[in-house]
């Protein structure tokens, strides 16, 4: 493996779309046969008898398993090769213009139909998921700090269907309104509740990811639909992200804990991407 750029994917024409609205559906990164294989797995946590365990969290038809009491990353070498995606990581490292990158997140939601007749369509408050850790002051507001995130779609997201809810462009809004005051990575309650925007839903079809700038404000919708949505949450950073992916430098052990079985899972691109290698 080099540190040259890898081939390109997206067109100028979505690459300016990403930068412009914060957001850009990705089609067909996994085959449908792959996203129904991943939606299963995902499906197969909920046990049988519907006893919600108590460490996951359950909201409005919105089911978050945690894989242990506090660790929401699903990183079994079954979840392995949504991690080391190539299409994926070759989007990423071309929007952030940078080769070498990290991923993290991991973490899956089932949202199931819900009749609620809650006023919002949201089921969350639109909040933003910055690489920033939530005790700085400030963003630094520079291209290394950048993270791109997303979800994966494993069943088709109809309309009304549970969809992530996104604000067209309210990635530049967020900076705007960070850069205007001191401490603006304290604003809105950390940025966990970003009052009056309008949000659009983003429908999709099983194996479409969804790709989101790390200042998108967004949240979960209810979902009004039979069908249930299942979605996994990865996020690509640079390998000289300021933060250490959303932690303080030194905060994190040195090297890496996957067992045997998840790094042969990983292939030469997976075990970069995981820090199992170096890049
Ligand atoms: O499930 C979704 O569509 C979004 C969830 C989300 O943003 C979160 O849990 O932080
Ligand atoms: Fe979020």
């Amino acid at each position: 493996m080099t540190n040259a750029m890898p081939e390109p994917v997206l067109s100028q024409e979505e690459v300016d779309r990403f930068w412009r609205d914060g957001y850009l559906l990705i089609r067909g990164v996994l085959t449908r046969q792959q996203a129904r294989h991943h939606a299963g797995l995902i499906l197969d946590l909920l046990p049988r008898d519907l006893r919600v365990p108590d460490h996951w969290e359950a909201y409005d038809g919105r089911f978050k398993p945690f894989n242990t009491p506090g660790n929401q990353t699903f990183d079994g070498p079954e979840f392995i090769p949504l991690f080391q995606n190539e299409r994926l990581y070759r989007v990423a490292a071309q929007l952030l213009g940078h080769p070498r990158l990290l991923v993290r997140d991991g973490s899956v939601a089932i949202t199931m139909r819900n009749d609620t007749a809650h006023p919002s369509e949201l089921s969350q408050d639109l909040h933003i998921d910055p690489a920033v850790p939530e005790d700085a002051d400030e963003f630094l507001l520079t291209p290394e700090e950048v993270e791109i995130g997303g979800c994966y779609y494993f069943t088709d997201v109809a309309p009304g269907g549970g969809g992530i809810h996104v604000v067209p462009g309210g990635h530049r809004i967020v900076e705007a309104e960070a850069r205007a005051v001191r401490r603006g990575r304290q604003l809105h309650d950390k940025w966990r509740n970003i009052p009056d925007l309008k949000s659009v839903e983003v429908t999709g079809q099983a194996g479409d990811f969804v790709l989101t700038h790390h200042l998108m404000p967004h949240a979960a919708s209810h979902n009004r639909r039979p069908d249930v949505r299942v979605a996994q949450f990865v996020r690509y950073a640079r390998d000289d992200q300021p933060w250490d992916a959303g932690e303080r430098p030194g905060d994190r052990p040195a090297g890496h804990s996957y067992n045997d079985l998840q790094t042969a899972a990983m292939t030469p691109l997976g075990r970069r991407l995981l820090g199992v290698d170096p890049w």
